[in-house]
Formats: C-alpha cells, structure tokens, sequence
C-alpha cells in the first residue's frame, strides 16, 4: 500500500482550512449541502481542505461508493480536487477504511493517523484525537482489534449487502448508547496523552506548539502551558437540531483562526 503522506507544507498565500467530525450520512442532507458549500468555498479561498476524520458516520467499504450514503459527498470532493483543490483525508474512528480506490475515485490525498502541516512557516500537528482519550478503555481495545493488519482485508472482502447489515446493526446498537450515555468526562482528551502527543509534534516538527484535532465534540482553544495551544474542532450538526454546529479553522502563516460553518 502506498504511503499515506505525514507532512504538508504550504507557502501561506492562502490558508489552509481544516474541518472534522462532518459525521455525514444519508439522514443528515443539511449537514451535508453546508459541507458542500464549504468545499466549494475552499476551491477559492484556501490552498488545500483538510478532513480530521469521521467525514462519514460510517463506512461500508470503497465499493460503496455509488450508495446514496456516499455519492454526493464523493461528487464534491472530485469536483473541488478536479477544480485544483488539495483535499486530504485523515482516518477518523468511524472511517477509518477509506481506502486508494475512494482516493482514486475522488482525487483525495490520503494522510496518516499524525500529520505535520506547515503553512508559510506557521507549524501545527494535526490528528483525529481519538488516541488522546486514554480513558475510554472500551473504545482504546475496540480501535487495536479493528486496527489489526489484515481485519481490513477480511472485510472488505466480504459482500456489499453483508457489510450493510452489519453497519445498519452497529449503528442501532450506538444510538441506543449514545441516548443513554451522552457525553462522558472519560470520553475527552487526557492530560498524559496531550503532553505525549506535544512531545511528539515538537521532536517530529521542532519548533511546534500548536495541536489540532476533533472526535470529542467540544470544540475550544485550550492553552497547554508553556506557549503550547490545543485547538479542538466542533462536530457538526445541522439536521434536526436547534443550534446547528459545524466550522473549524484555518491555518495561515500567523497562526490559528476559528470559522464557523
Ligand atoms: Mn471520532
């Protein structure tokens, strides 16, 4: 398999806009026409969109890509990366099997678990964040066994119609344990985790104090010490909610800067 690029760099001539968490599917058509915009946007106003994983609330399988619940995200991204857009995917949690032929399909970059972008000398370490939240043992055994080389294979390689039962199954199964559990503190970044993956950034990309990521759903700008900052992205929702949350951040040779959807 070809290597999934861990560094970027850019000139800073135009920002680099970075999003997360877009959870799309085929219940949530707003979520998805204000996505669309924002990848339509970029084509003009930014260098290159980012993906911090969990573009899709599930994942089927590269083969899935005609399905309703894929097409039109695939049609915007290939029209933006055909435009001269550079978008990059990192994996999230839920999709993390997206794979070459969707990139092919797509013209997307595939990017690794860690990323190092650099903007016009401005540096950040990007992630999904979804190996900051140390607690949440359940989750840390779920992603080493779904992570096993190999387990991939094997499911792709089963029947489309298989993996639909499946996914529709896991999917039952979560929203009954996100209606009774929500938010937990146990599901949020730990403080050993985000000095490791500082540590990480600063020895990989010296000079780097800034850490981006999502998966948790509490967007902020938390201040680490030490002039480090951790930029966590919002989800976004705009189906069925009161107040719609979406947006992220744009990254420019200056820093960090906060946009809503
Ligand atoms: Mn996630």
């Amino acid at each position: 398999m070809a290597r999934r690029l861990d560094h970027l760099r850019f000139d800073g001539r135009q920002p680099v806009r970075i999003v997360s968490d877009l959870h799309l599917w085929g219940d949530r058509p707003a979520t998805l026409a204000r996505f669309t915009q924002c990848v339509e946007r970029a084509r003009t106003e930014a260098a290159a969109l980012l993906v911090l994983g969990d573009l899709f609330e599930y994942w089927v399988g590269d083969d899935d890509i005609g399905s309703p619940e894929v097409a039109p995200t695939a049609r915007a991204l290939g029209a933006a990366t055909a435009a001269g857009l550079t978008v990059g995917f990192l994996p999230g949690n839920r999709d993390f099997l997206i794979g070459r032929r969707f990139a092919r399909a797509t013209g997307i970059t595939l990017l690794a678990d860690e990323v190092a972008l650099e903007v016009g000398g401005f540096r950040a370490w990007l992630m999904h964040g979804d190996t900051l939240c140390t607690d949440d043992v359940g989750y840390q055994r779920f992603r080493r066994i779904t992570r096993l080389p190999g387990l991939a294979w094997v499911w792709n390689h089963t029947s489309l119609a298989w993996r639909h039962e499946r996914i529709a199954a896991m999917r039952t199964a979560s929203e009954q344990r996100k209606r009774s559990t929500g938010l937990q503190p146990w599901m949020d970044a730990t403080a050993p985790a985000i000095a490791a993956a500082f540590a990480t950034a600063a020895r990989r990309l010296p000079g780097c104090t800034t850490l981006i990521h999502g998966h948790t759903h509490r967007p902020a700008r938390h201040d680490e010490g030490a002039g480090r900052t951790r930029w966590v992205l919002p989800d976004w929702e705009l189906d069925g909610v009161d107040v719609p949350r979406g947006g992220g951040v744009d990254v420019t040779a200056n820093g960090v800067e906060p946009f809503a959807a």
